[in-house]
């Protein structure tokens, strides 16, 4: 991986949610034009952006019905230019989501191939005759969102795949016109300036031929013909060489449930794929074999799970250190502990990840500390998946409302999809009408305006990160060496260059901890870096105090 992208420090912006700079209660780009300031005073320097292309919005625009115009209630191609134009002016590059996997089926892609199977289009999604006299979906396999795979299309006669909504057909990447179209239209986003792309599940896209039937499982079913398929690699390698190559394009692909040895497959320097994936190991770490079905929450486990990752991508892969995104509950309501310790288990859980090798990813509302939304009632969801999960939970599990209601609240995607809290003013000053989504009712507490004159904030702590993570060559370059590893609620670890070591060591627990450096470290060379608590200097034996997070520097002669 080349140099500056080794410096990225990536922020997520989810546009619906951002800022509504017209006042219709949707987040624009308009509105994030207005908070490229607030960035780069956070320090960040790329942004990735979810979707912003043309959509019916069945699942927030990861269902595109045209990959090359901008959904107007976002903005137009002009208002894109000009983020581009103001972005680049303030040293800020932009990844762009791509949702390669599938369109919406509002796509004129899709309308044809519906209408005309004979046509060009004929084959760019994945059509099949059903079982029994067509009376049956064509194999068993079920839909990340719950329910079917398939969906019936009358005019066609036909069944069609769709891993996601139904609402989300899969193409068809067998078809070689589909690749190519595909290759295009990221071309065209890169002749606008774009500097890289997150590729959204871009494990699924190559499915087993003949499509067999799947082993039945609680969920996803099927999942074995189509995670890391036949073909996968050599699509992806496809897309490197025609398209990411030429542009120095920074690339983080989103594969679903991979292991280190699946992951490295795709990152590994070597093979020109992807710079990065998006695992999602520890984001299982709470539930167990569907995110639905929750589990309490174990230190020890994330810090396992985190370790491994750190041990098995080194050195010839990258990991994407994340907590957050758009589909995740946020990490302090999650990992953290919001009754006793906000905001310092807020800030324990921004050292323990970002000092790890690879690159840090901010989810916007997670540099403020935001928490999940709190909802009460069915009706303040807006997300497919939640909706479908509420319904499969009481129709066909007949479980009861509370304890469909119970999963929502802790597991729901919209506890990260509530509106970017900027002021303690109406709609935490998002927008001026009632945004599409409720606001969080703490927003009078948890804002940035609150946050940002105040040294000792969560914001404040994420800045120090963030300027650290740019400039210290130890934590760019460095390996990573855990120690006291089986210790249940305790990280500690360096990051070592030749010329500089960086050592965390964090509390992740309500009780003290003792502890004695091992005898391989020399504590006299440490010198205090950052805390979220009062600063000590680093010393033989230690006691943590709940939650607390030390980190230090040694430099090298
Ligand atoms: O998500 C893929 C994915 O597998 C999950 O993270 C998903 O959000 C859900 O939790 C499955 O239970 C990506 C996008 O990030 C997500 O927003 C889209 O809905 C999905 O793909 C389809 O495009
Ligand atoms: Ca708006």
């Amino acid at each position: 991986m080349i140099d500056w992208k080794k410096k990225a420090v990536i922020y997520q912006i989810y546009p619906k949610s951002y800022l509504d700079s017209n006042n219709d209660g949707i987040g624009d780009i308009e509105g994030i034009i207005r908070k490229i300031p607030y960035l780069k005073e956070l320090g960040i320097n790329t942004v990735w952006l979810s979707p912003i292309y043309q959509s019916p919005m069945a699942d927030n625009g990861y269902d595109i019905s045209d990959y090359t115009k901008i959904h107007p209630m976002f903005g137009s191609l002009n208002s894109f230019k000009k983020l581009v134009d103001d972005l680049h002016h303030n040293d800020i590059k932009l990844m762009m989501d791509l949702v390669l996997n599938h369109t919406s089926d509002e796509h004129p892609w899709f309308i044809e191939s519906r209408t005309n199977p004979q046509g060009p289009k004929g084959d760019f999604y994945i059509w099949r005759k059903g079982r029994k006299n067509n009376k049956k979906p064509p194999n068993n396999w079920t839909s990340f969102f719950t329910g079917k795979a398939w969906s019936y299309d009358s005019t066609r006669d036909e069944y069609y795949l769709h891993l996601f909504g139904s609402k989300q057909p899969d193409l068809n990447w067998d078809n070689v016109k589909v690749r190519e179209e595909l290759h295009k239209m990221i071309h065209y986003w890169v002749t606008l300036g774009v500097d890289g792309f997150r590729l959204d599940v871009i494990n699924l896209i190559s499915k087993c031929d003949g499509l067999p039937k799947g082993k039945k499982r609680i969920a996803l079913t099927g999942k074995e013909h189509y995670m890391n398929g036949p073909r996968v690699h050599e699509y992806i390698k496809n897309l490197y060489h025609n398209v990411f190559k030429e542009a120095n394009a920074i690339t983080v692909g989103e594969t679903v449930f991979v292991t280190p040895e699946e992951a490295l497959a795709y990152c590994n320097i070597e093979r020109e794929e992807l710079d990065m994936v998006f695992q999602f190991e520890h984001m299982n770490v709470d539930s167990f074999n569907n995110k639905w079905f929750i589990m309490p929450f174990r230190p020890k486990k994330l810090k396992k799970i985190l370790y491994r990752w750190q041990k098995e991508l080194y050195p010839k892969g990258w990991n994407a250190l994340y907590f957050e995104n758009h589909d995740q509950p946020r990490s302090v309501s999650r990992f953290g502990n919001t009754k006793q310790y906000y905001e310092k288990s807020a800030k324990l859980l921004a050292t323990i990840l970002y000092f790890q090798r690879g690159t840090p990813y901010i989810y916007q509302g997670q540099e403020i500390g935001m928490l999940n939304a709190q909802f009460e009632n069915l009706d303040q969801y807006r997300d497919v998946e939640t909706l479908n999960v509420y319904k499969l939970g009481r129709e066909t599990l007949h479980f009861t409302h509370q304890r469909m209601m119970k999963k929502i609240k802790y597991m729901s995607r919209d506890n990260a999809r509530t509106p970017m809290q900027w002021s303690p003013h109406q709609y935490a000053g998002f927008s001026k009408t009632a945004p599409w989504i409720e606001v969080n009712s703490n927003y009078k507490d948890i804002n940035v305006k609150a946050q940002e004159n105040d040294s000792n904030s969560i914001l404040s702590y994420y800045k120090k990160i963030i300027n650290l993570r740019k400039t210290n060559v130890a934590l760019i370059e460095g390996d990573f060496i855990p120690y006291l590893t089986r210790h249940k609620s305790l990280y500690l670890y360096t990051r070592n260059t030749d010329k500089c070591s960086v050592l965390v060591v964090a509390n992740h627990s309500v009780k003290d901890i003792k502890f004695s450096l091992p005898k391989t470290l020399d504590y006299n060379l440490y010198r205090p870096l950052l805390a979220n608590d009062d600063v000590r200097e680093l010393t033989q034996k230690m006691t943590l105090k709940p939650y607390e997070a030390q980190v230090y520097i040694a430099k090298k002669r």
